[in-house]
């Protein structure tokens, strides 16, 4: 995944010529575009076949099961011509490693302390350990969150050179250049681009702010 202007577009549209439109308005400004299961259900993995023939695309299913149904999600992804994957930590290592193996050199980024409020009751207490589990596997790298960009600053100390993509930034509260200065090496954003008035201007005004806090 090339890293350029480090914004990653969360592209959580459910309108497949919507969603086309704010790709092409943004794609200056994009290194990856990150679907998800709204986009996904909506339009089909023949629309993920379609967007990874321009660009690199993170499929975010969140993989979560036993090693077996990971392996075959994996799979799918990768036959969609996707560069990447996200699968959760908490099903174990079995499952993450799975996934890993699966991948055949596609990266994997493993959730560890979500953005949302919610986190707090099962994921914040064993965040680190769910960092030191992506780094055992050898994935590319984990998802931290923008909406607490100390926590980005203390996985990046157990996860060494893995990659770190950060969601939270604008909609959930999260700045683009904290997180960035706090360690993430890819911010994802979704809402506020393509809820923009102008979604062009706003992820330029994003890359503009990255590249003005990367060291
Ligand atoms: P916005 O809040 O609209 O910028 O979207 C954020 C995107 O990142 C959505 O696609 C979420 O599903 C995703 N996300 C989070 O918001 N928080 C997380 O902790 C993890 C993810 C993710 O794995 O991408």
């Amino acid at each position: 995944m090339k890293q350029e202007s480090r914004l990653i577009l969360a592209l959580d549209i459910t309108d497949f010529d919507k969603a086309m439109e704010i790709v092409s308005q943004t794609a200056e400004f994009i290194d990856a575009i990150k679907v998800n299961y709204p986009f996904v259900l909506a339009c089909g993995m023949g629309a993920v076949k379609e967007l990874a023939q321009k660009t690199n695309v993170i499929c975010d299913f969140k993989v979560a099961d036993i090693p077996n149904t990971n392996r075959l999600i994996v799979e799918q992804v990768k036959k969609a011509g996707a560069s990447g994957v996200i699968c959760q930590a908490f099903p174990g290592k079995d499952s993450v490693e799975a996934c890993v193996k699966a991948a055949e050199g596609m990266d994997v980024f493993v959730v560890t302390e979500m953005s949302h409020p919610g986190a707090d009751r099962y994921l914040i207490p064993v965040a680190e350990d769910m960092a030191e589990l992506a780094v055992e596997v050898g994935a590319t790298g984990i998802i931290a969150p923008a909406t607490r960009p100390e926590k980005v600053k203390q996985l990046r100390e157990i996860v060494g050179n893995l990659k770190i993509l950060s969601p939270g930034i604008g909609a959930q509260g999260g700045s683009a250049a904290d997180t960035i200065r706090a360690g993430a090496d890819y911010i994802i954003v979704g809402r506020a681009i393509y809820q923009a008035e102008d979604p062009r201007e706003a992820a330029r005004k994003l890359a503009e702010e990255v590249s003005g806090a990367v060291q």
